[in-house]
């Protein structure tokens, strides 16, 4: 069992987007949990990814063709992660703020929150505030959720905060905040409603925002 979580990271590591697929539906042929093959296989395997980056193995061409096999594999992946047929429980506008790129995280949590029945607008990738601003403006929504990875780019997060205020919506939306440098410090300092450290957390996270 541990040999086929292993093989499922390896194919990250070494960029084999042509096997990911078989090797993630091998880990759920041997019964496998899917919350499994993402946390022990592919998110260990980004992690690792980050580690090479830092020591100097790996760089950014590198970080990006795992990036897209792990892409390939969450894809593959994300009909047995999400639970299925709940009720529409409110709208999420979610995005990764400006002048970071990272989305993998972010999409994770989209679908999660997607399985569990909110509707999610996803604005994508670098949205400056104003796109954030104008998504609230259309409507209904009942969370905003941003991300950043980037130390550089966390600061986005408040300015996004700040836009809301100024257009006088901060009162109608929830905001939470996430990504791998974020805590809970942070989100309260920038007076997020609330911090989520995975996706899993930030659905629980998100009912209770809307409960
Ligand atoms: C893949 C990757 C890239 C890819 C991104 C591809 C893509 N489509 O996303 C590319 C190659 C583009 C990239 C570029 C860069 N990267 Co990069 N990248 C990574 C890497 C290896 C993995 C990130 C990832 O996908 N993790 C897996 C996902 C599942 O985890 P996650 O994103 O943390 O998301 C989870 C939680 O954080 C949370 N979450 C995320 N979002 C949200 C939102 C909400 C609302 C909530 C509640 C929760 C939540 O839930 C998610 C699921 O559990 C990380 C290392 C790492 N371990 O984080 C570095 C890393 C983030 N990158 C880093 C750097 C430095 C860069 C570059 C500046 C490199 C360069 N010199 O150009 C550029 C910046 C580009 C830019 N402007 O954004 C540094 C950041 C250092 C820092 N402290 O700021 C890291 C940490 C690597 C390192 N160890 O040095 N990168």
């Amino acid at each position: 069992m541990a040999n086929i979580i292993q093989q499922v990271r390896d194919c990250i590591l070494s960029f084999d987007r042509d096997s990911i697929n078989e090797k993630v539906q091998e880990a759920l042929d041997v019964g496998i949990a899917p919350q499994e093959v993402l946390n022990d296989g592919m998110i260990a395997a980004m992690d690792e990814v980050g580690r090479l980056f830092e020591g100097g193995e790996f760089f950014v061409p590198e970080m990006l063709v795992a990036a897209r096999t792990m892409r390939t594999g969450l894809a593959f992946l994300k009909p047995h992660l999400v639970e299925s047929g709940a009720e529409s429980v409110g709208k999420v506008v979610l995005g990764t703020v400006k002048g970071d790129l990272h989305d993998i995280g972010k999409n994770l949590v989209g679908m999660m929150l997607e399985g569990a029945g909110f509707e999610v607008t996803d604005l994508g990738v670098d949205i400056p505030t104003e796109r954030f601003v104008e998504a609230v403006h259309v409507g209904d929504v009942k969370i905003v959720a941003l991300s950043a990875l980037l130390t550089t780019t966390m600061p986005s997060m408040k300015s996004t905060i700040d836009a809301l205020k100024d257009a006088g919506l901060r009162g109608n939306v929830k905001v939470m905040v996430g990504g791998a440098p974020l805590t809970d410090a942070y989100a309260k300092e920038v007076e997020a409603d609330g911090y989520a450290p995975d996706a899993s957390r930030a659905v629980k996270l998100a009912r209770s925002l809307v409960a």
